[in-house]
């Protein structure tokens, strides 16, 4: 049988982070997906399908990953699918009481688990909040980020000027 798993997130847009939680996972299962939840309270600065189309090209190389976005509940994106397990990074005590919260709700939904990776210290520090806040004032986000990530985010920041 074919091990699941899934990395859930609003990838607005993806970071070095997240990459490197799903890079890890990669080796775990035999295949991961990635899904973009679809927040419709939440403006961002990418549309979904952009966001997509990132994570698409920044993860072709691991050879396992699908990408899709989903509108509602995880649980049932893993239901519908198949999926036993959510995988996490954790970033630093701060993540934890809503990651604890959220792993909670979901086992008792519909019995998947979740799956916590530490993550690496260089990028501990890491949001794409706070990504696209430092980009946005000039900052140098070219280390946080995938080339062409960095790319699309300069560009995407000098058309709302
Ligand atoms: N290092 C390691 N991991 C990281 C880093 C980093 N620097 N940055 C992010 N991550 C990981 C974290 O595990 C994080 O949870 C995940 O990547 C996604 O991060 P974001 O910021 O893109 O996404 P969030 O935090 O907005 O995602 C929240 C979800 C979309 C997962 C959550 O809201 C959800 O499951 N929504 C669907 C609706 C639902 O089922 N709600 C009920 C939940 S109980």
């Amino acid at each position: 049988t074919v091990r699941r798993a899934v990395c859930p997130g609003s990838f607005d847009p993806i970071t070095n982070g997240h990459l490197d939680i799903i890079e890890r996972a990669s080796r775990l299962y035999d295949v991961v997906h990635i899904a973009v939840l679809i927040n419709k309270s939440k403006q961002g600065l990418f549309t979904v399908e952009e966001r997509i189309q990132m994570i698409e090209e920044v993860s072709a190389g691991y050879g396992n990953v699908v990408v899709e976005s989903h509108h509602g509940l995880l649980v049932d994106y893993c239901r519908d699918r198949g999926i036993p397990a959510i995988v996490k990074g954790l970033r630093a005590v701060s993540d934890f009481d809503y990651e604890l919260q959220m792993a909670q709700m979901n086992i008792g939904l519909s019995g998947v688990e979740t799956l916590f990776v530490p993550t690496s210290p260089t990028y501990s520090f890491l949001s794409s909040s706070l990504v696209k806040e430092v980009a946005a004032y000039g900052g140098d986000v070219s280390h946080l980020v995938p080339a062409l990530v960095h790319r699309r985010l300069v560009a995407r920041i000098a058309e709302r000027k």
